[in-house]
């Protein structure tokens, strides 16, 4: 059995804004990733600026706060294996006009500045941004009646 990972996704306040939670979910659902947390939130700035802070020195960091901290998000947790590197492929490039047809960012949206999804870039990411963003009992732990039919 290849080793589990748990990646953090959030689905930004425009993606929230614009109706695209169902969307954006089934994906992750209809892959076979397990549903590991999930909260719906409005983010404080302070744990966006945490969230974000590898980009502090980026022109558009203040700009992106705001836009995070503009509405509600919903933040997850998602399981699988390799889910890291697959959510980003799915997601799309940062930027939706450099995203190949079928991943979330090309079909769902425009500008680099208002991408409606975020997922964790490597490993170490997810960890880092999961302990932002939950607590450890959040994460539920149970077995998916699917998880035979996923794997062999
Ligand atoms: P990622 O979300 O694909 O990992 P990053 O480069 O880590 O992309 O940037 C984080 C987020 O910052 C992007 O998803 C996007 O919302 C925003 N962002 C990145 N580059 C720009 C930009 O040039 N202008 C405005 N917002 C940007
Ligand atoms: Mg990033």
């Amino acid at each position: 059995m290849a080793k589990m990972e748990h990646t953090f996704i959030a689905i930004k306040p425009d993606g929230i804004q614009r109706g695209l939670v169902g969307d954006t979910i089934k994906h992750f659902e209809q892959k076979g990733f397990r549903l590991v947390a999930m909260k719906f939130l409005r983010a404080s700035e302070e744990l966006l600026k945490q969230h974000y802070i590898d980009l502090k020195d980026r022109l558009f960091y203040p700009g992106l706060v705001k836009y995070m901290n503009s509405g509600p998000v919903v933040a997850m947790v998602w399981e699988g294996p390799t889910v890291v590197k697959t959510v980003r492929t799915m997601l799309g490039e940062s930027n939706p006009a450099d995203s190949q047809p079928g991943t979330t960012r090309r079909d769902f949206c425009i500008q680099v500045g208002r991408n409606i999804i975020h997922g964790s870039d490597s490993v170490k990411s997810a960890g880092r941004e999961i302990g932002l963003w939950f607590e450890s009992e959040e994460l539920v732990d149970y077995k998916s009646c699917a998880f035979d039919w996923i794997y062999e």
